[in-house]
């Protein structure tokens, strides 16, 4: 399984670390850095990639929209200012694959052209002129499913059935994005832990991992650091860790092909342990070794 994420391949035998750039002088477990009154430090920010890129991660996801519940979205141009010069600085000074989180479709064009390689965008690509955009650059596109708006989704999400709405979301998205041009051999589905769910729904999505696997794209996952972990295990931030770590490890295990976290070293360590136990024995039993 690979993914053409502009003018490099992203393998993906083994699961892939995307790994979380802020941009935002608010996000909830890594904002502001890089900020000094007032003012985007891009060499702070490029330095925190080349920290991300030499701890393991294949692709750096640059945000500035926080889309944590109840955040306010900034302003496209906002948004821009935030994310273009991050960009910019990253792919020309690193070899790397940067992802742009944003569901805004100037921003996408922007960006691709400054030499970005993949598109993330939590809103499936659904603003107007968005598809458009997407299709046009040519990149690999993250949809993620989220149930309402950031400003309003964690008041009270309710689904009959969380996987089937959550499946049923990606069937549609996947011939809207046909429609457009965009191919399944340039999707990646993502469930969007925490978007509009109860923690009762998001571990019913890894419970139902293996459905949207079966879709047959490459499914992303991310929970690094999330409220859910500090509800069920009593956890406020930094003491996320651990189940961050298991949470991914249960993600790998069910099918999932890009991790989408903050804590890239410790991430790739559970990569690489369930890999060798799991897919190398089973190859040596395939080969008779
Ligand atoms: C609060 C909740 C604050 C969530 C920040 C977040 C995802 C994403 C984000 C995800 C994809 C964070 C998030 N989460 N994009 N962007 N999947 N594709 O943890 O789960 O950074 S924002």
């Amino acid at each position: 399984m690979q993914l053409t994420c502009g003018t490099r391949l992203l393998d993906l035998c083994t699961p892939a670390i995307m790994a979380v750039l802020n941009t935002t002088p608010d996000s909830f477990s890594d904002g502001g850095l890089f900020y000094h009154q007032g003012r985007l430090q891009r060499d702070a920010a490029l330095a925190r990639a080349e920290a991300l890129l030499k701890d393991g991660a294949a692709i750096i996801d640059v945000g500035g929209e926080s889309t944590r519940p109840g955040a306010i979205a900034p302003s496209s141009q906002e948004e821009m200012d935030r994310v273009l010069p991050v960009v910019e600085a990253i792919c020309a000074n690193l070899d790397v694959i940067v992802s742009v989180d944003t569901s805004n479709p100037t921003l996408m064009t922007e960006a691709c052209a400054l030499g970005a390689g993949m598109l993330n965008d939590v809103r499936a690509l659904t603003r107007t002129g968005a598809l458009e955009a997407a299709a046009q650059t040519g990149l690999p596109v993250c949809l993620m499913h989220m149930q309402g708006d950031p400003s309003s989704m964690q008041a009270a999400p309710q689904y009959s059935r969380v996987e089937r709405e959550v499946r049923d979301f990606f069937y549609d998205r996947l011939a809207a994005c046909k429609a457009a041009g965009i191919g399944p051999e340039r999707l990646i589905l993502d469930p969007g832990i925490g978007f509009g769910k109860t923690d009762a729904h998001n571990l019913a999505l890894f419970e139902h991992m293996n459905q949207f696997v079966d879709l047959g794209c490459p499914v992303l996952v991310g929970v690094s650091r999330k409220s859910m972990i500090g509800r069920l295990l009593g956890r406020e931030l930094p003491d996320r860790l651990a189940g961050s770590l298991a949470f991914a490890a249960v993600a790998m295990l069910r099918g999932a092909k890009i991790l989408r976290v903050h804590d890239v070293a410790a991430t790739l360590d559970i990569i690489r342990v369930i890999d060798l136990t799991h897919s190398q024995s089973q190859w040596s039993i395939r080969r008779g070794a």
